[in-house]
């Protein structure tokens, strides 16, 4: 919850920023957004019309290099049979998706080379760039940014869905929307 908390805090600068600036006629820059964070949270509304609302979704940097990213989603209720989720991560300096995990609810998973968000490419799984856990409330992808090359920075979108006909699917941040990049290796000092 320390992530979510900050970013509640982050928001509350955002607004009191702005405010100021209002107040004194000024347009001010907000600086959170120049600056590249080690990891990033969105909170997402509660969709009662999904089949697999995903409540938060949070990306954190890999703690050296070698090491693994995450991804994590917290869900509105524990996973069940027949629940699934995309992620797609974007791991270089274009704004497409280059990963796309693809992950069952107590099966196993897979990894595309992603060409778009509607396109996969290769199925790369046994390159072990990613591995999914999908246990009680909480959906993990940890990745390896640096599987496809040199990779500065990264950043992801989630979607879930169920296999039954009923609920639609949940995206976060939003819809093919990827959150503001992390470092995709945390830095030294
Ligand atoms: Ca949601
Ligand atoms: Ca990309």
């Amino acid at each position: 919850m320390t992530h979510l908390s900050l970013l509640a805090r982050a928001r509350l600068v955002a607004v009191v920023t702005a405010a100021l600036a209002t107040a004194g006629g000024l347009l001010v820059a907000a600086p959170a957004h120049a600056v590249t964070p080690v990891s990033v949270a969105y909170v997402d509304a509660t969709d009662t019309g999904a089949a697999y609302d995903i409540g938060s979704i949070t990306v954190r940097s890999a703690p050296s290099a070698g090491g693994w990213a995450r991804v994590v989603l917290r869900h509105g209720r524990p996973v069940r049979v027949g629940d699934a989720v995309d992620v797609w991560l974007n791991v270089d300096a274009d704004a497409r998706p280059d990963l796309h995990v693809v992950a069952y609810s107590f099966s196993e998973f897979q990894v595309f080379r992603a060409r778009s968000f509607s396109r996969d490419g290769a199925d790369i799984t046994a390159r072990d760039c990613a591995r999914v856990s999908m246990a009680g409330r909480r959906t993990v992808v940890r990745f390896h940014p640096g599987c496809l090359g040199t990779s500065r920075r990264s950043a992801a979108v989630a979607r879930s869905f169920g296999d039954g006909a009923t609920g639609s699917p949940d995206w976060a941040p939003a819809r093919r929307t990827f959150t503001q990049r992390v470092w995709s290796y945390r830095r030294a000092g």
